[in-house]
């Protein structure tokens, strides 16, 4: 028995480590079943499964080389002042865990592939008995996973200290996998709305605060239900360069970075080893903030690769295994839809509020500073303007990042300082665990099991009030969306 146990273990494992946490191969290989099941034939599906893993890993080199060229730029900033602060950045986020969790719990985080195995399969199961549970949506980041998984554990030990392994497996499996399936079904509709039918959904780390903000953004359309979007703006004379994305992206970011670098100064950047000792300083800004426009670029080709695959393979899928399902995948490749000014508005506004937040805490005296880390300041604020956008014009698009930019400071300092995690240097800071997850802790912190129950409820009814609302576009709008558009084009001119 326990032979077959270790067999077992020994196949999830690879499972998990090569395919589950690795999204590029898990689209491929979803993209492949999928085809299969389409009975295409075996010559198109392994092209399918080529185009779909390629297509998502130059997403990877995209947004890889965005994080990796800007994060340490912001890290700088704390090193160049020598303030103790923490910085809000998923993978700081998990390194804080990993190195507090024994100290601080005596217990160190070995289940992490078990626990994502646990939720994928609930997840799905979710999915499969939809008509019940009324979600549409399967996560599919595994690396986005492994993060919130490192946090959740350590927000579930701080409310429940004396938890065992087991109960902590499960009632982790359950609550993550219900925050995905939950949060991912949460923006499929909207998703579908910008993409114009493309048939995925977003699997990441602000999926709350997406809907949210895409929900309040359709109060900036006037009466007769226009919005100012960014695409419908040209602007004039000069200002015309603006028009361009490319263009826009890298004159704001060499203002923004620009700034950045400045202050930085030569000396400490060619001490760090981010600039050559004979290199002209204005030429390595210069070329710093043109990247940011390259890696842009990039990112929306890589999306652009998988995309068409995805949605027409994943018809296999849906057409057998899970009826009405969608796909949730990384929230950058939402950046390849709607306007691309969106992308770079967002970022900038988001900054704008993390800023004037990270300078409140530092004048009330806060416990914590923060320091702002890129990926929460640009994937979750970009994403948010470029729904914003979508749903409610360009004022939408400028508001709702600033406001999710003073909110994920705050957030971030309240939840991290709290349950301990901010002397470890980092806290996840995306969007979502600077509200809702905290939310969550509050209620388990105070109401115990009850807490459990509580939380396991709201999430299991935001799909069923979700459904409420719409009964018949509901499933339609992932099933067809043409009838869906036609549908919601007859109800606008009825009303
Ligand atoms: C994250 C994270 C990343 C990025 C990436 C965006 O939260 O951990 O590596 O965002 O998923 O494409």
């Amino acid at each position: 028995m326990d032979a077959v146990l270790n067999i077992l273990m020994v196949i999830w494992t690879y499972f998990a480590a090569n395919i589950l946490t690795q999204p590029a191969f898990l689209i491929g290989f979803i993209v492949l079943i999928g085809y299969l099941l389409l009975k295409k034939p075996l010559y198109e599906c392994i092209s399918g499964f080529l185009k779909a893993t390629v297509g998502y890993l130059i997403l990877t080199v995209g947004s890889g080389g965005l994080v990796n060229s800007f994060r340490p730029i912001l890290v700088g900033l704390k090193e160049r002042f020598h303030l103790s602060a923490m910085v809000t950045d998923p993978y700081f986020g998990q390194n804080a865990v990993t190195a507090g969790i024994e100290k601080t719990f005596g217990r160190t985080f070995s289940d992490t592939m078990l626990l994502l195995l646990i939720a994928f399969i609930f997840n799905i199961l979710l999915v499969r008995f939809k008509k019940y549970t009324k979600l549409r949506a399967v996560f599919t980041t595994g690396n986005v996973q492994v993060q919130q998984a490192a946090t959740a554990f350590w927000l579930l030990l701080f409310c429940f200290p004396d938890m065992r392994r087991v109960p902590v497996l499960f009632t982790m499996g359950i609550i993550l996998g219900l925050y995905w399936a939950v949060g991912s079904n949460l923006t499929v509709g909207i998703t579908q709305e910008l993409t114009e039918g493309a048939s995925f959904a977003i699997a990441h780390q602000q999926m709350f605060g997406i809907y949210l903000f895409a929900r309040l953004a359709e109060k900036f359309k006037d009466k007769d239900g226009k919005s100012k979007r960014l695409e419908d703006i040209e602007l004039p004379g000069f200002l015309s360069m603006f028009n361009d994305n490319m263009v826009a992206t890298s004159i704001l970011m060499l203002v923004f970075f620009g700034a950045i670098l400045i202050v930085l100064g030569p000396d400490y950047l060619i001490k760090a080893g981010f600039m050559q000792k004979d290199q002209s300083f204005i030429f390595y800004i210069l070329q710093t903030s043109l990247y940011f426009a390259v890696y842009l670029t990039i990112l929306q080709l890589g999306v652009r690769t998988f995309v068409a695959e995805l949605t027409e393979s994943f018809q296999g899928i849906s057409n057998s295994w899970l009826p009405g399902a969608v796909p949730g995948i990384d929230v950058a490749a939402v950046f390849a839809f709607g306007s691309s000014n969106a992308v770079t508005i967002g970022f900038l506004f988001g900054a704008l509020g993390q800023f004037l937040m990270i300078i409140a805490l530092i004048l009330f005296k806060s416990p914590t500073i923060v320091i702002a880390g890129f990926i929460p300041l640009f994937f979750d604020n970009a994403a948010i303007a470029v729904y914003a956008n979508n749903r409610g014009g360009l004022k939408a698009a400028m508001l709702f990042p600033f406001i999710s930019g003073l909110i994920q400071v705050a957030g971030s300092a309240l939840i991290a300082t709290w349950v301990g995690l901010a002397q470890y240097g980092g806290y996840i800071g995306m969007f979502d665990w600077a509200t809702v997850w905290p939310f969550f802790t509050v209620l388990m912190k105070y109401a115990g099991y009850i807490g459990i129950g509580i939380v396991v409820i709201i999430l299991v009814i935001i799909p069923q009030i979700q459904y409420k609302a719409d009964p018949e576009g509901y499933f339609l709008v992932v099933e067809d969306y043409e009838k869906w558009e036609e549908m919601h084009k007859n109800k606008k001119v009825a009303e």
